[in-house]
């Protein structure tokens, strides 16, 4: 057992009594005698705690509208919220139309001292003409920040004029970034208008092809979402849009029209995956497109869905290939990985997902987590299917394929269901989406001191999260990993991407640099010692 309860205790016990009880409740080490185990978790942060998250504004603005590249993103608000969403998330898009590609571009209305007093509703309509006039793009978002609530812009009705001065379709997300107690209330303000006004807005019912599909969840950092297209297009798959990395106002019109919608981040878009199996009946699966067995077990969850012999056989077809040139040189780097440990801490779904590819490596997670995922994210299923005999269906036996409590069905004949058991797992999750050893750790919205005591204590050879935490452990001289904008390097999802983060991982453990770096427990009296001397 790497870690225990008494110690957790001994970990928190310097912080204020309420502080401690809040905080325990969001760390857990692990124990799979106690299936039963709960994590606290979506819970406004201590104040003065010093975590990773970010804001609504960020969530919205930042993660889920701002990869449309066919859009203008107006930042209604400071520059620096502006810069903050243009600079820090790596949104990459390509168009076949340049005109139409605006990704590059950072557009604010700058909002100074004087708009603060006298409203900034007139910069921000100026704004949207001129936009219109310089980019004419096919339609615009604005995207509030923390003043614009304050003061009271009504940002719904300087849209709703534009739209009509300019019959360009305005977009007005009210994700000031105060609202909720992270980025993830602001992928629901942005959901829901996306569903309200653009997904399904074309009258086309017909898929442009055969087994099409949405990508819902995947933002194309490094170029993921290019990566996992290239391998769904070979397999025979028709991609309606992808959500929303590199996508379009365009694509997203006709997203009704697919046939199953895939979940890759499921906390940022669920709320999406759900709207349209409601409006459209369009069901949905959890899929993992991180590391080859992750790749390789979601494209095979895919076929069976679909059930088609042509698709399943190409299916394996594309694995087989696939596997066969990636993973001898995955294996070549696994050498210098085996045996290593990790700590594995990001936004909403990373956590996990990552952690399947650090196991591909032979490196064991030893601390796991997320910023602002929900309760569902700690507990939900991995992946999906499961079979069941539904008592409503007078006995017809249906493929359920499950996803947190919910299912979608698809009615089978008594054959084909056996011969689906076979290749399907009947299993019901119950405990911890971490799949990790006892007496490892599990926290939600790690922080400051967490991050540099757990460090001390579980020594782990390499460390992934973000920019913000980052240089501060690279300083105590082991390497970190970003894993929300993977140092500029990518892609990592699919089969390209698992062979480039092995290749990366390998670098970071054989690199000398570490060897010029001593951490400070190891040369400097602990600061009780210099107390005591003092
Ligand atoms: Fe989903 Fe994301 Fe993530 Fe996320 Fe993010 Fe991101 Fe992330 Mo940074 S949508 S939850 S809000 S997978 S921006 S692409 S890396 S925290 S783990
Ligand atoms: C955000 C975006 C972010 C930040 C990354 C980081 C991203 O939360 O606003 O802290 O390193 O992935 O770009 O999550």
């Amino acid at each position: 057992m790497a870690f225990t309860e008494e110690k957790l205790q001994e970990l928190l016990s310097i912080l204020p009594d309420k502080v401690k009880k809040a905080r325990k409740k969001h760390i857990l080490v692990k124990d799979s005698s106690q299936p039963d185990q709960i994590i606290e978790a979506n819970t406004r942060t201590i104040p003065g705690i010093i975590t990773n998250r970010g804001c609504a504004y960020a969530g919205c603005k930042g993660v889920v509208v701002g990869p449309l590249k066919d859009m203008i993103h107006i930042v209604h608000g400071p520059v620096g919220c502006s810069y903050y969403t243009w600079g820090t998330r790596r949104n990459k898009a390509k168009s076949e139309d340049p005109t139409q590609n605006f990704i590059n571009y950072c557009v604010t209305t700058d909002m100074q001292e004087k708009d603060i007093v006298f409203g900034g509703e007139k910069k921000l309509a100026k704004l949207i003409d001129e936009v219109v006039e310089i980019f004419k793009p096919k339609a615009i978002s604005i995207n509030a920040t923390c003043p614009v609530g304050l003061i009271g812009d009504d940002i719904n009705a300087v849209a709703k004029s534009a739209e009509e001065r300019h019959g360009v379709p305005v977009l007005a997300f009210s994700c000031e970034g105060y609202k909720g107690v992270s980025q993830s209330a602001g992928h629901h303000i942005a959901n829901n208008i996306l569903m309200d006004k653009v997904i399904g807005a074309s009258d086309k019912e017909e898929a442009p092809g055969r087994y099409a599909i949405n990508i819902l969840g995947e933002y194309n950092i490094g170029g993921d979402a290019w990566e996992i297209e290239r391998v769904l297009k070979d397999i025979g798959y028709t991609i309606v849009s992808t959500m929303t990395g590199d996508g379009s106002y365009e694509e997203l019109r006709h997203a009704h029209t697919a046939d199953l919608n895939l979940v890759q981040c499921h906390r940022s878009i669920n709320y999406i995956a759900e709207m349209l199996e409601i409006k459209y009946g369009t069901p949905w699966v959890k899929v993992n497109f991180i590391g080859v067995e992750g790749m390789s077990q979601s494209l095979r969850d895919m076929a069976t869905y679909f059930d088609d012999e042509e698709l399943t056989r190409k299916t394996e077809e594309v694995i087989a290939r696939e596997v066969a040139r990636v993973q001898p040189m995955i294996d070549q780097y696994r050498k210098v990985c085996e045996g290593k440990t990790a700590f594995c801490f990001v936004g909403g779904s990373r956590g996990h997902h990552y952690q399947g590819m650090y196991r591909e490596l032979g490196i064991e997670t030893v601390l796991a987590g997320y910023e602002f995922a929900h309760r569902d994210d700690y507990e939900g299923r991995h992946v999906i299917p499961t079979i069941k005999t539904d008592a409503d269906s007078k006995n017809i036996p249906e493929l359920h394929v499950n996803r947190d409590e919910k299912r979608f069905r698809v009615k089978v004949s008594p054959e084909k269901l056996e011969e689906l058991k076979k290749k399907i797992p009947l299993s019901e999750y119950k405990g911890m989406n971490f799949d990790m050893q006892d007496g490892y750790i599990i926290v939600d919205d790690l922080n400051h001191y967490e991050t540099d005591e757990f460090i001390k204590l579980l020594k782990p050879d390499i460390f992934s999260s973000g920019i913000k935490d980052k240089y501060v452990v690279q300083k105590m001289g082991i390497p970190a990993k970003q894993l929300h904008s993977y140092d500029y390097s990518g892609p990592y999802a699919g089969f390209n991407g698992a062979l480039n983060f092995a290749r990366d991982i390998a670098m970071s453990f054989a690199t000398p640099t570490w060897n010029f770096i001593v951490p400070p427990w190891q040369d400097q009296p602990l600061l009780e010692g210099k107390m005591a001397e003092g």
